[in-house]
């Protein structure tokens, strides 16, 4: 029983810990809370074939398995120091501190992270350390108000509840729950101390006050951050994105053909995908935003805001865009209209010349509001082709969750090395000064957009009827154009795709193929050939370190 409610004592400064960090957070930020910074820092620490297989298995609920991760790991020792506690009252509240610790060093060495970052984690530990005191206090071995005889203390031995302290079950305890015990008051036992036994309703009284007072403080905490989200939606649908200089080409009816089960030429934004390290999204507000554009060869450096950007010249863009981390036939891959400000004329305006007009940086650091660096290649982005700073998404402000208010997108380069959100500083340096955040992880410094196609429908292990069963999906070569694309079923002889109407060479486009099924189990293929006549190889690599290779296959049972 006491070691249960030792236990649960733990439990409850872990709440508080939390709860009271949540209502500190407010006055920080949300990113400081300690599950965030200590989740922050195990991304940042992630190893690759640890992040690999986080993708594959949870996919886009890698951050919340994480999260639920931390609060288990944190609530077992939790548990661990709550019965240390209720032995060593001191020490064992004063490891909670310790978890305080390396909740601070988490937020502060994140790489957006700073001093005050470390209060979530200080206040709320020390908040749980005298919590956990408290709650060992009521713990202690209950004394009866026995008469002292001859200068023997009432409470006798063993009343430290430490190593030499009798197990409960050895003594004649009184019942605890029996009526006796239910009162604060004197307890008529005729033994002086009793090991073991400890006044409950003490005990329930105080974890149930410290356990409302952490709801309140957890709500309030909770409440304030999400208002403070609550206006920074404000500011961004406040904005009105004007119409862009440079329209994109209504999507022609023949982009999309329209099979059942195939992506969609344009990806809607809530179904875009996701990757990014961060535990919480930033929420910028667009309205105190600033770009700043320095470095090596920057003659006029440059600070631009919101504003500024949108008096711009606008071109609107179909752009795909691809994560490294997709594997062939993987989800990490999506198509949307975006509307920004082409990159090229703002580095141009700070003086910038690529390489091979004598430029002295070839590489494009951008750097986000949550530390993130993602480098490109200036020749890359400098070469005419649509890199831009985005600012809409499918005819909107950027999502939150997609970069708000301003993004990096380079056609046919991979986002680790192309497409920063949050963006506010670009940096130009070389690629021998300056490795970035995914480099410094094993992966590569240069990364264009492999050849790669998917096979959407049928989708595996599919049971379509024997007959005319179409076959279809999208493929892909940003920036080369997709040429042709070809099907072949259990390893027999390729055949040629239809292909949707090419609306640009930086979309991905689909292809459909009419398969005269046969019933039994059969394997269906898919390989692309982009504009550069380069056709998709059938050799399979993993991710790491420039993107997986390999055809895309899919098994399916005709009947
Ligand atoms: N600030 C920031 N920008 C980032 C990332 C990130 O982790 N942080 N991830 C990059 C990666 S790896 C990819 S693939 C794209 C994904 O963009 P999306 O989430 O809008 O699809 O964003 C890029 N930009
Ligand atoms: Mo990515």
């Amino acid at each position: 029983m006491r070691f249960a409610a030792a236990a649960s004592s733990g439990l409850v400064a872990g709440l508080a810990a939390l709860c009271v960090a949540e209502l500190v957070s407010v006055a920080v930020r949300p990113e400081a809370s300690p599950v965030t910074a200590v989740g922050g820092a195990f991304i940042d620490r992630t190893p690759p074939w640890l992040k690999e297989f986080a993708v594959r298995n949870f996919g886009t609920n890698d951050k919340l398995v994480l999260q639920l991760g931390i609060l288990a790991v944190l609530g077992l020792f939790a548990l661990a120091a709550g019965v240390f506690a209720a032995r060593r009252r001191v020490a064992g509240s004063a490891v909670v501190l310790v978890f305080g610790a390396v909740g601070a060093w988490a937020a502060v060495e994140r790489p957006d992270g700073h001093l005050p970052d470390a209060w979530p984690s200080v206040v709320g530990a020390v908040v749980a350390a005298g919590v956990l005191y408290l709650l060992a206090g009521t713990l202690a071995p209950r004394t009866a108000p026995v008469a002292p005889r001859d200068g023997e203390p009432a409470g006798g031995p063993g009343s430290d509840g430490g190593p030499g302290s009798v197990p409960s079950t050895l003594g004649p305890v009184p019942d605890a729950s029996g009526p006796a015990s239910s009162g604060l008051g004197p307890v008529p036992s005729v033994l002086g101390s009793v090991p073991g036994s400890f006044d409950r309703r003490n005990f329930v009284v105080a974890a149930s006050a410290a356990v409302a007072a952490s709801a309140v403080a957890g709500g309030v905490g909770r409440r304030l951050n999400s208002s403070e989200l609550a206006k920074a939606a404000a500011t961004r649908e406040d904005i009105v994105l004007p119409r862009p200089a440079s329209p994109a080409r209504p999507v022609p009816a023949g982009a999309d053909l329209g099979v059942p089960g195939l992506s969609a030429f344009t990806t809607p934004s809530k179904d875009f995908y996701r990757v990014d390290t961060a535990l919480v999204v930033p929420r910028v507000d667009a309205s105190a935003w600033r770009l700043r554009i320095h470095g090596k060869g920057v003659t006029r450096p440059l600070t631009v805001s919101f504003d500024d950007l949108l008096r711009r010249e606008l071109i609107e863009r179909d752009i795909t865009l691809t994560c490294v981390s997709n594997e062939v036939g993987g989800p990490y891959v999506g198509n949307a209209r975006w509307i920004g400000v082409r990159l090229a004329d703002l580095l141009r305006e700070a003086g910038v010349r690529p390489p091979s007009g004598g430029g002295p940086a070839d590489q494009l650091v951008a750097r986000s509001v949550d530390g993130m660096t993602i480098g490109s290649p200036v020749e890359t982005v400098m070469d005419g082709r649509d890199a831009m700073l985005a600012l809409g998404m499918n005819g909107e402000p950027l999502p939150f969750a997609h970069g708000f208010p301003v993004r990096m997108l380079v056609p046919g380069l991979y986002g680790y090395v192309s497409a920063c959100k949050w963006i506010q500083d670009l940096e130009l340096t070389t690629f021998d000064s300056y490795d970035a955040y995914w480099v410094k992880r094993t992966w590569s410094r240069e990364a264009p957009i492999k050849t790669e196609s998917r096979i959407d429908t049928p989708r595996p292990f599919a049971s379509p009827k024997a007959g005319r069963v179409p076959v279809a999906g999208v493929a892909w070569a940003q920036h080369r154009g997709i040429a042709r694309v070809e099907v072949r079923v259990d390893g027999g002889a390729w055949q040629t795709a239809r292909l949707a109407e090419e609306t640009g060479r930086d979309t991905w486009r689909q292809w459909m193929w009419e398969w005269p099924a046969t019933s039994g189990s059969h394997t269906l293929e898919v390989r692309a050939t982009d504009r550069d006549g380069s056709t998709q190889t059938d050799r399979r690599v993993g991710t790491v370190p420039n993107g997986a290779t390999g055809w895309h296959s899919v098994v399916v049972a005709v009947t």
